[in-house]
């Protein structure tokens, strides 16, 4: 079993679509151990996207995440990392294919609706900067 960290961006909130992307991942057999809404400081979210300090979209990505409330799940599933990657498309949602979130979802890289962690150890990293041990249920 693999547990990856999943975040509902601020347009999903916004939008209001939260509920039915949740369902995807349950309808798909990925169990849902730990969700909680929360806004982003941008310490927060700098060390979310550290890997991308220093890139071009950096200070857009960060003044994006931190602009609303947004929702963190960790899902837990066999595959689960590469499964809601699949589930995602790809981080452009012009080149997501209709059926995947990004695809039915989202129409720039700036607004791309969801994160996913993008392999084991960024799991571990990214999910210990939004839940606790205590938070996680199933385990
Ligand atoms: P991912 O979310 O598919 O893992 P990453 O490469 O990790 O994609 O990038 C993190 C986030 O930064 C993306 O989801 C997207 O919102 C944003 N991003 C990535 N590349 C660009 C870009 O070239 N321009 C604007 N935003 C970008
Ligand atoms: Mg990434």
């Amino acid at each position: 079993m693999e547990k990856t960290l999943l975040l509902l961006k601020p347009d999903a909130v916004v939008r209001g679509v939260c509920g039915e992307i949740i369902a995807r991942f349950e309808q798909r057999g990925l169990k849902p151990i730990g969700i909680k809404m929360l806004q982003l400081s941008k310490e927060q979210a700098e060390i979310h996207y550290a890997e991308h300090q220093g890139k071009v979209f950096f200070e857009e990505l960060v003044q994006f995440i931190t602009s609303g409330p947004l929702i963190a799940m960790v899902v837990c599933g066999e595959n689960a990392i590469k499964l809601t990657r699949m589930m995602m498309g790809a981080t452009n949602p012009l080149d997501a294919p209709a059926g995947t979130i990004r695809g039915d979802y989202a129409t720039t890289m700036r607004r791309n609706i969801i994160h996913g962690s993008d392999g084991p150890t960024s799991a571990a990293r990214e999910i210990k900067i939004f839940f606790e041990d205590h938070e996680l249920f199933g385990n």
